[in-house]
């Protein structure tokens, strides 16, 4: 029998990286997607086959994390074996500038997801992306064990959906998991992530189209992995026979200035030159260290990163640079997306 998945948050980041691993392994994939006046699929355009055609293994359906009544619908639907809500406002800066609707779909949407499934009778193993943002102002190294202590709206609502998806869990015996992402990055992260800000920042520099970046806090460390390995991990987490909480990490960590060195060297440049600062990126509160202890998933999962994160900042260099060639005149500076977009 095909296995049915359902992702809210295909079109984002992770959403592409794991609709892509899903097909590959044979699944039928349901994308939620938001109605937008202009295209938002770039990045799973390459995956979409038209559904009239019959190898269509992919299919996108309008929804919303703040429409209850309307994923209860789907979830009858569609009656996914599983389903892995990636949805959310991820941006921990903009939190600050909208906390009531970051709680509203990144808390109450995953309850209002697992409400439906409830309804709805879909007997579904369920994914919750949690987040080292929930450690927030807790050392490191941080695993499944250490306590939370969000510093952000956002970090705050993660940890709503994470008691809430064990609540789930130990009250009504669903297949319910947590994975603790840390910190995954590829050359599909959002522009406005620090890594992300940087290498399209050196591929813009190096070829003179911009001269200055514009940076908040270079002493926070995090643990930055690529994003493609970490979908895996997801997946394994609903392949096992019970259902556990899991931390997905590298292990070690590095400063926002070392990412910024490795990833200016890459390109021959020196980032000493371009960074400025404007304490616009600064955060009311901040999460100063995530460093991850990804022990138990090795162990249970079979899981471990490859990609570490210097390499990874050079792959995404690399790319933005290609990326760059081919935009011409649709690329939009780094300093243009500064000036309002975070
Ligand atoms: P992302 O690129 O920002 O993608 C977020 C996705 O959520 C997009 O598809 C977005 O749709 C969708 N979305 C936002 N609000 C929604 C709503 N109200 N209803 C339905 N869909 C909505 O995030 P990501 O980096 O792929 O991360 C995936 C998940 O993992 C997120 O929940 C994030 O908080 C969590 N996480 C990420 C990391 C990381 O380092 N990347 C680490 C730990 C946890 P549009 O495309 O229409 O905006
Ligand atoms: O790239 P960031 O915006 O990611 P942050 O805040 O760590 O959140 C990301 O990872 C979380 C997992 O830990 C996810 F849950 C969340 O959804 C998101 O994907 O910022 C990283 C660090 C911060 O300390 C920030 O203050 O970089 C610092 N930073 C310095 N200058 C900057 C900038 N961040 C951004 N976005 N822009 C700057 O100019």
């Amino acid at each position: 029998m095909t296995k049915r998945a359902l992702i809210t948050g295909i079109t984002g980041q992770d959403g592409s990286y794991l609709a892509e691993l899903l097909l590959q392994k044979g699944y039928e994939v349901h994308g939620l997607i938001r109605r937008a006046s202009t295209f938002n699929t770039t990045r799973i355009d390459h995956l979409y086959v038209d559904a009239h055609n019959p190898d269509a293994k992919l299919f996108l359906h309008y929804g919303d994390l703040s429409d209850g009544a309307r994923l209860v619908t789907l979830l009858a639907g569609i009656q996914p074996d599983e389903v892995y809500n990636l949805a959310a406002q991820s941006h921990v800066r903009v939190s600050f500038d909208e906390p009531e609707h970051t709680a509203d779909t990144t808390g109450v949407g995953t309850v209002r997801l697992l409400e439906a499934l409830r309804m709805s009778g879909v007997n579904a193993r369920f994914y919750q992306a949690s987040t080292s943002e929930m450690f927030g102002a807790t050392p490191p190294p941080q695993g499944e064990d250490t306590p939370f202590y969000p510093r952000s709206p956002y970090g705050a609502a993660k940890v709503y959906s994470y008691w809430i998806t064990k609540n789930y869990r130990e009250a009504y015996g669903l297949f319910a998991v947590n994975g603790i992402l840390f910190n995954h990055e590829s050359p599909r992260r959002g522009e406005t992530f620090v890594t992300r800000k940087i290498t399209r920042a050196v591929a813009a520099i190096k070829a003179g189209k911009q001269n200055e970046l514009y940076m908040g806090n270079l002493d926070a460390i995090r643990d930055w992995g690529y994003a493609a390995e970490y979908v895996e991990g997801m997946w394994r987490m609903l392949q096992v026979d019970e259902p556990e909480d899991f931390v997905l990490a590298t292990g070690v960590g590095y400063t926002v200035k070392d990412f910024l060195q490795v990833a200016f060297d890459h390109a021959g440049l020196n980032w000493e030159d371009h960074v400025k600062f404007d304490d616009r990126y600064l955060r009311p509160t901040e999460v100063d260290a995530l460093i991850g202890d990804p022990s138990k998933a090795r162990a249970k999962l079979g899981w471990k990163t490859t990609v570490e994160t210097p390499e990874l900042a050079r792959i995404m260099v690399d790319a933005d640079i290609e990326i760059l060639k081919n935009a011409g005149s649709h690329w939009v500076d780094s300093v243009d997306l500064d000036s309002w977009k975070n």
